[in-house]
């Protein structure tokens, strides 16, 4: 009895150790490198709320109080604003930093999905400023896609952007994404769709110091309602959704009678 006793106690000792480690590893893992505060889930996403038409000068004036916010708080402290208007997505990043390289770029990375592998984020939009942190200061704006493990410029671009640092000296990259595109590279955005975004940035390899970093996945939804091109296509949606749940619990009822069914034969 008393060896039982021992063996007993080894085995809950060691799923307490396990059951402890996993806890470790998943807090570990949730805080691990560039993670956003909001959004960074699939089953809770970022809604984008309808808010003003913003100027796209990279400064964050007041048309953008009500956009819902995201935050990286540990590393490098930034925070992105996401709202829609008028079949447009407005994205806004503030790099909370008082110094720039004068080669800082940003590069908005976009999933056409929830998939969230490197792959998955084939469309990019990139702002290059030149002469970040003086008088002369300008910028480019590239349309891209992934070709290997880079991002090419493409011909046609399906965003506006802009740049800029504020009084405290922290950089701002304000865009303008339009739904559709002529471009079969781009993301396509639409009501109720959730896809996933990353953010890159860093100092282009003219820069004294090159570096780059990457956000981690941030899951957006475009939730508000909006103009639809084509309405039909969502009304079909909600209507699978619903013959599906339909479908799940006729299945399942069916299985619940055939068992009783089974189950009273075997008694009687
Ligand atoms: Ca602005
Ligand atoms: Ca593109």
């Amino acid at each position: 009895m008393f060896h039982f006793n021992s063996i007993k106690k080894k085995i809950l000792n060691i799923i307490f150790i396990i059951f402890s480690l996993n806890i470790l590893l998943l807090s570990n893992l949730s805080s691990f490198g560039n993670a956003w505060d909001n959004g960074n889930d699939i089953n809770n996403p970022m809604i984008t709320p309808v808010g003003d038409m913003p100027v796209i000068d990279g400064i964050k004036d007041d048309s953008w109080d009500d956009a819902n916010s995201s935050d990286i708080t540990e590393g490098t402290p930034i925070t992105l604003f996401i709202m829609i208007k008028s079949n447009y997505l407005f994205i806004l990043v503030e790099i909370k930093v008082g110094n720039h390289d004068d080669n800082e770029y940003l590069r908005l990375l976009l999933s056409n999905s929830t998939e969230s592998e490197n792959d998955d984020f084939y469309d990019a939009k990139l702002i290059q400023n030149r002469n970040f942190d003086s008088e002369n200061r300008s910028y480019r704006l590239n349309d891209q896609h992934l070709s290997g493990e880079e991002y090419v410029n493409e011909d046609l671009s399906n965003f506006n952007g802009s740049s800029n640092i504020n009084e405290d000296g922290y950089s701002f990259y304000e865009f303008k994404i339009g739904y559709s595109s002529d471009n079969e590279n781009d993301t396509l955005i639409s009501a109720s769709k959730i896809f996933v975004i990353k953010i890159q940035w860093g100092n282009s390899e003219n820069a004294n110091d090159p570096s780059e970093s990457t956000s981690e996945a941030l899951y957006i939804q475009i939730k508000a309602t909006i103009p639809q091109e084509d309405p039909e296509i969502t009304e079909l949606i909600l209507d699978m959704d619903i013959v599906s749940n339909i479908t799940f619990i006729v299945v399942i009822s069916a299985f619940a009678i055939i068992f009783m069914m089974v189950y009273r034969n075997k008694t009687y």
